[in-house]
């Protein structure tokens, strides 16, 4: 298939990521199908680090010289930006975390140390990455809380009709991500959100895998919670953000203490700071956010919905090629279900296997449970290869995967 076919300009794209340009050794180049994992990053977001690392580098929000301003400004900059980009009411709603794991962490200790008791329900479901799973099992264990779990059908989707009877049981908090990072399901979110707010439950919406790829309006989706991680939107590691309605934000006390996220210290209590700073202690990643910034701006440029129909073009051709070859199995819904990967098995064949004899083609995916263990046990195997698609993936991409993996077949016999 012709990269002409795809809705925007795809060469001019992949000329802003130095690092496709990179042999993985000699002549054999990179096909990076990992972006699920941690996407590549345009040259405008490592000029924008760079820039601010030679220019304008000094703690924020404490001095009052030239470069001490200018910095702050930059990363208070950013965070407008993040906030356009999910059209939250209010910059001050945008909280910078270190990533989408913080992100909820900060919720369940925050919201949940102070609003879940001895037999409340806390409402999951069975596709959950370990990052929004693990904080809810040790809040549920300190505060002799119930967890429930939204099963998945065999088609990878989430069973709803069960979920609508799970929210008759008054729940408090529903949390559930957005898209999956295995099966690719992309969930009813504004339909869930809605569905939880109605039984009085609050939502966290775990983005990690949606924001990069679709336009996310929390508003739109009346969303009480959504975290995300920038090191998968184009963005640097080192940086999230927890988006919150500003009333919970409020109600709540503060996750991590130190300096910045007060107003006022005595020698036995404090005053906290005003959100968003209640949430942020301690020098923040400064040179991350403003590359966050420039991140958001560089999607937003090129617009959330090109990106997501490029891709759901990527994934609709690599499922059809892929279920071409005997014995690989995909897991997940339908490609029009999906955002844009796609992880499967090889009959006989390890993933982690698979994995490595890809990479010798130059073929860059990832194997194993992808921190959704009980996932993979609810799928009955232990591991999945998995190729994960981004703006800047091509069909010639997908036609070399699929060739490596006849060589992978070769190879096993
Ligand atoms: N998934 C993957 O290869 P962090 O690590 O905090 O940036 O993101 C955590 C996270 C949370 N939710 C979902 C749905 C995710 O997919 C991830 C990260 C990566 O699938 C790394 S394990």
């Amino acid at each position: 298939m012709n990269t002409s076919q795809s809705a925007f300009n795809i060469e001019r794209i992949r000329a802003d990521f130095p690092i496709l340009n990179r042999e993985v050794k000699p002549g054999v180049p990179l096909i990076y199908l990992d972006s699920a994992a941690s996407s590549q990053k345009p040259q405008q977001v490592i000029e924008s680090i760079d820039h601010y690392y030679r220019y304008t580098h000094a703690n924020i929000h404490r001095g009052v010289h030239t470069l001490a301003e200018e910095a702050t400004a930059a990363y208070e900059e950013s965070r407008e930006k993040v906030a356009r980009f999910i059209n939250a009411p209010h910059a001050r709603q945008v909280i910078f975390t270190r990533n989408a794991t913080e992100s909820i962490n900060l919720v369940a200790n925050a919201w949940g140390r102070t609003n879940i008791k001895a037999g409340d329900m806390i409402i999951l479901t069975e596709m959950e990455h370990h990052a929004n799973l693990v904080p809810w099992q040790v809040l549920a264990q300190e505060k002799n809380a119930r967890l429930e779990f939204i099963p998945i059908t065999s088609q990878g989707l989430l069973d709803l009709e069960e979920y609508r009877r799970l929210l008759q049981q008054s729940p408090k908090i529903v949390a559930f991500m957005h898209a999956s990072n295995v099966l690719g399901t992309i969930n009813p979110a504004a339909e869930m959100i809605h569905a939880a707010h109605e039984a009085g439950a609050v939502v966290m919406l775990d983005a990690a895998q949606s924001a990069p790829h679709i336009s996310l309006d929390v508003q739109a989706l009346d969303a009480d919670f959504v975290a995300f991680s920038a090191h998968k939107m184009c963005g640097p590691t080192g940086i999230g953000a927890l988006y919150g309605r500003e009333s919970l934000l409020d109600a709540m006390p503060p996750f991590l203490t130190g300096g910045d996220m007060i107003k006022r210290v005595y020698l036995k209590h404090s005053i906290y700071n005003e959100l968003p700073y209640k949430f942020e202690a301690g020098t923040p990643a400064i040179a991350e956010g403003i590359g966050f910034g420039t991140a958001v701006d560089y999607l937003s440029q090129i617009g959330m919905q090109n990106i997501h129909a490029h891709e759901q073009a990527l994934v609709a051709y690599a499922m059809e090629r892929l279920e071409e070859v005997n014995g690989i199995r995909i897991v997940g819904p339908s490609a029009e279900k999906r955002g844009g990967l796609t992880a499967f098995t090889m009959d006989g064949i390890h993933p982690h296997d698979v994995a490595q004899i890809l990479d010798t083609y130059g073929v860059a995916v990832r194997a194993g449970h992808h921190c959704a263990m009980p996932l993979h046990d609810k799928l009955g195997v232990t591991a999945t290869t998995r190729a994960s698609f981004y703006l800047y993936n091509t069909f010639e991409e997908i036609d070399r995967l699929v060739e490596a993996l006849y060589k992978v077949k070769a190879i096993f016999g």
